[in-house]
């Protein structure tokens, strides 16, 4: 990428250098007024190694009050985003007094309000908002922090043990906090405000008693029990499961409505977006509780993986998201369903995963190279690096893995290290030797594994032959083969099992050959999705029906369903470019209705079947895509299914909708989306179910059926649903969501009036998330329609947004900068769009970063 004077610069992995000087110890005080806060920060400063640099920190919309060395006043000089003193003391007392406005941060980066209330975001580079630090996470401190506010805040929060507080004059009080742990400054937290709070305590299995505390927003107590209920679920399991216990006396969660993101792990404190705390049967769905069990999870599993031995730099991420994705996954597997939680996870690859890797934000799990930091908490550093601990975890077994993270943690506790330090653990304590596979680490995009397999009559002899290669791009270093876990299962034409084995694939070219197999062998190719690979393989529908059926593993037989359903998909986008009429292999409807009528099929599999694949599976599996014909294609042979299926459906809803398990509701809803796309689109029985929900799941599964399939009692259900909770900001983010998501021309109307409606605020990610996100990225149709407008309409929001959260605008402009795939005219008309940003006068690093690669400028 070229570079001019005014265009933000990039930082490189490669460039990095130790901290010039160390801040073992930091103290803080706040003095919270809303639009003009003292920060008083007080650094022991210790210059490190033999060199006479200047002290430069950094910060950004800082007013600097005052600055001291060891209490005498000393000349500072400000630059752009730093702030620089000349000394040649090796070790002095730095005193900074800074004045801040956390009323007027809309960017919610930094210390700002939500709903009245103060609280922080510093990860990744936030705290450089509040003082003026090194703002790196391989600068640890221990904290002490004092916050004064007038008494009607009534909490005040931060990390650690509370050691004092009390009144002061005029109706103030204050609080003093001190942590233990040293930490790095992005994990820094505070939390003033009047919440309802509700108490619990887990005792660990040393016999530790710790406090447990959920702060919610007033008059949402009750909906707070799940969360609790899940965090000491959670620090079970990571006793159970990693021997890891909790280390401070106590553990506070803060529920709060503007947040940029899911949560955040600070230490002790964690700050968590409402969506992911609140929840009751009335208000929230199946979905929504497992959602908030595992983001629970997520940030607890960080106090170890991330708190206790966090990241070198910022490159080394997936060090900590990797590593606690996975240990969430594992978590909701242990806990829940394993099949089902990994056909969840396995859609995240290949629906999102594969399409960020097929645009411009290809990147590796540890990128080399970034302009902002926060456009880096992907579903590649996250999802597919929790993918790469996965593999290594299937390469060492349980045992070895988690000998693996004992000699991490007995290493590098209270360090902040590297992705090739936690490697290097798992091959020192298992003996298993991750050299060539420490080229996931480095190397982008999507391995494509092609497969060939014959059969020797004579000898009885089945080859299996794989290569691999992974898509080079301009620029980019010569992409090596990578070591690829490749897990198989051979199954005879009946059905059988024959062998299941995991092959070490480390060649571009590997032959595997299994012995003594009877003819007709039926390969389970990449089983459980043993690797974040593309799979490309013959299979004839024959091989897929008897896989869909009988393969071992449950998520093979998801997989099956999925390979069929795509090939009729692609086979009618085929017909309808030489201009035949659709049609539908019999054998592909039977396989469907054998699903519906299944008697052994698990629920929640059976629904995840039966959702069929979405739009982003299908645009996955090729380079470039006839969007109109896939659309109407999709649409041909889900109708297709529906119809044939009718009765089955109508009768196996019939009995699954009463039937009170979050299993049999998926099943039951799945089934209603087919009845509303079927001949009779089964208005009465959409009615029905929404009247009689006694619960959101199956309340927002009559109206998903409904806008689904553009049904005659969409609105007044929408209506309905509008009146019963316009209260209830939660609610009405699945309200805007459904929508946006409504397939027809005037949804962009209805959006624009949607963006007046009381319930609705620019200035909320939540609703902007669910409003206008959701439009571009789930309403295919219409954010694609062929004459920009869905472009040109988002592309003003993103305009918006770009003053005033640019986090959040950089967020929803994924779909608009993934083209490579869409025909010219479509990438024509987005490039358009994008030129119109990239001219924008303040147009911020985040989206410039993303703006400028998808343009290549
Ligand atoms: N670590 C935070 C994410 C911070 C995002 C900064 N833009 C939440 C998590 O992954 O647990
Ligand atoms: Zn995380």
């Amino acid at each position: 990428m070229s570079q001019n004077v005014n265009q933000p610069a990039s930082k490189r992995l490669a460039d990095y250098q130790p901290p010039l000087f160390l801040i073992p110890e930091l103290s803080l005080s706040f003095r919270l007024v809303p639009d003009a806060t003292i920060v008083t920060a007080t650094s022991r400063v210790r210059r490190n190694g033999d060199h006479q640099q200047p002290l430069v920190l950094d910060g950004e919309e800082l007013d600097l009050l005052s600055a001291k060395v060891n209490g005498e006043p000393v000349a500072v000089t400000q630059l752009p985003g730093r702030l620089q003193l000349e000394t040649h003391l090796n070790e002095f007392e730095l005193t900074l007094v800074t004045r801040i406005n956390p009323q007027g941060n809309s960017s919610l980066e930094g210390l700002y309000m939500s709903d009245g209330a103060y609280c922080t975001q510093c990860e990744a580079e936030g705290f450089r908002r509040i003082t003026y630090f090194f703002d790196r996470p391989d600068v640890l401190a221990k904290y002490s922090v004092r916050i004064e506010a007038p008494q009607s805040f009534k909490y005040l929060l931060s990390n650690g043990n509370k050691v004092d507080s009390g009144k002061l004059a005029d109706g103030w009080h204050f609080a003093c906090w001190q942590d233990p742990f040293p930490k790095p400054c992005y994990l820094f937290a505070l939390v003033a405000g009047d919440m309802d709070l509700l108490q619990d305590s887990f005792r660990t299995a040393s016999g530790r008693e710790v406090k447990l505390q959920v702060f919610v927003d007033k008059g949402n107590l009750h909906k707070a029990h799940h969360a609790m209920a899940s965090l000491k679920k959670a620090m079970a399991w990571d006793e159970r499961r990693f021997g890891l216990e909790y280390d401070l006396d106590i553990y506070m969660i803060v529920a709060v409505d503007f947040f940029n993101m899911g949560a955040m792990e600070n230490k002790g404190l964690n700050i968590f977006n409402t969506k992911y705390v609140l929840a009751d049967r009335e208000s929230a769905t199946d979905d929504d509780f497992h959602g908030i069990e595992s983001v629970i999870g997520h940030e607890y599993f960080h106090n170890w993986t991330g708190d206790r031995v966090t990241c070198r730099d910022w490159f080394q991420l997936s060090l900590k998201e990797g590593l606690t994705v996975f240990r969430d996954q594992e978590f909701s597997s242990d806990v829940g369903s394993r099949p089902v939680n990994r056909i969840h996870a396995i859609k995240v690859i290949k629906n999102q995963q594969f399409a960020e890797d097929a645009g411009p934000m290809s990147h590796p799990i540890r990128p080399e190279e970034v302009i902002e930091m926060n456009n880096f908490y992907t579903v590649t550093v996250y999802n597919k690096g929790a993918e790469v601990i996965r593999m290594m975890h299937t390469l060492l077994g349980e045992a070895g893995f988690q000998a693996g993270m004992k000699l991490y943690f007995e290493r590098h506790d209270g360090q902040a290290v590297t992705c090739d330090d936690f490697v290097q653990a798992m091959q020192d304590a298992s003996g298993k030797d991750l050299t060539q596979f420490r080229r996931w680490y480095s190397q982008a995009g999507t391995p494509q594994v092609d497969v060939d397999d014959s059969y020797d009559a004579q000898t009885g002899i089945y080859r299996l032959t794989l290569r691999q290669h992974t898509p080079q791009r301009a620029g980019e270093a010569a992409k090596l083969p990578l070591h690829i876990p490749f897990s198989v299962e051979l199954l005879d034409a009946q059905g059988q099992s024959l062998a299941n084995q995991v092959l070490d694939f480390t060649e571009s070219e590997q032959t595997f050959e299994f012995q003594g197999l009877p003819a007709a062998v039926i390969p389970s190719l990449l089983q459980d999705f043993s690797a974040p690979v593309r799979l490309s393989y013959d299979f004839t529908i024959e091989q897929l029906l008897v896989l869909m059926a009988n393969a071992s593993s449950e998520v093979a037989r998801w997989d099956a369903s999925v390979t069929l359903f795509s090939r009729a998909v692609w086979d009618n986008v085929s017909r309808l470019q030489r201009q035949q009429s659709m049609l539908l292999d019999n054998r592909v409807i039977d396989a469907f209705r054998g699903v519906i009528l299944s008697a052994e099929l698990d629920h929640a599999l059976a629904a995840e079947i039966l959702k069929m694949p979405s739009v982003a599976t299908l645009m996955e599996q090729v380079t470039q895509v006839d969007l109109d014909a896939l659309l109407c294609a999709r649409d041909y042979v889900i109708d297709a299914i529906a119809t044939a299926c009718e009765d089955e459906a109508l009768a196996r809803y019939r009995v699954l909708h009463a039937v009170d398990d979050a299993g049999s509701r998926a099943f039951a809803n799945a089934l209603l989306v087919l009845l509303a796309r079927g001949a009779d689109g089964h208005e009465a029985l959409l009615q029905q179910q929404f009247a009689q929900a006694n619960n959101m799941t199956a309340a927002l599964g009559a109206l998903s059926a409904a806008v689904d399939g553009n049904s005659d009692c969409r609105d007044a259900l929408l209506d309905a649903f509008e009146q019963r909770w316009q209260q209830t900001p939660l609610v009405m983010d699945k309200w805007f969501s459904l929508q946006a998501n409504i397939n027809v021309p005037e949804v962009l109307q209805r959006l624009q009036k949607l963006q007046q409606h009381p319930a609705f605020s620019m200035g909320n990610p939540n609703r902007v998330r669910s409003l206008l996100g959701t439009f571009a990225a789930a309403n295919i149709a219409q954010f694609h329609r062929a004459d920009g407008a869905g472009y040109r309409f988002m592309t003003d929001i993103i305009k918006q947004l770009n003053g005033s959260n640019p986090q959040v605008a950089a967020r929803i402009i994924t779909p608009l900068i993934q083209f490579g795939k869409l025909d010219a005219g479509r990438q024509q008309l987005l490039k358009q769009c994008l030129h119109q940003l990239l001219e924008l006068p303040a147009l911020s690093r985040d989206l410039y970063e993303k703006v400028s690669k998808a343009l290549q400028v």
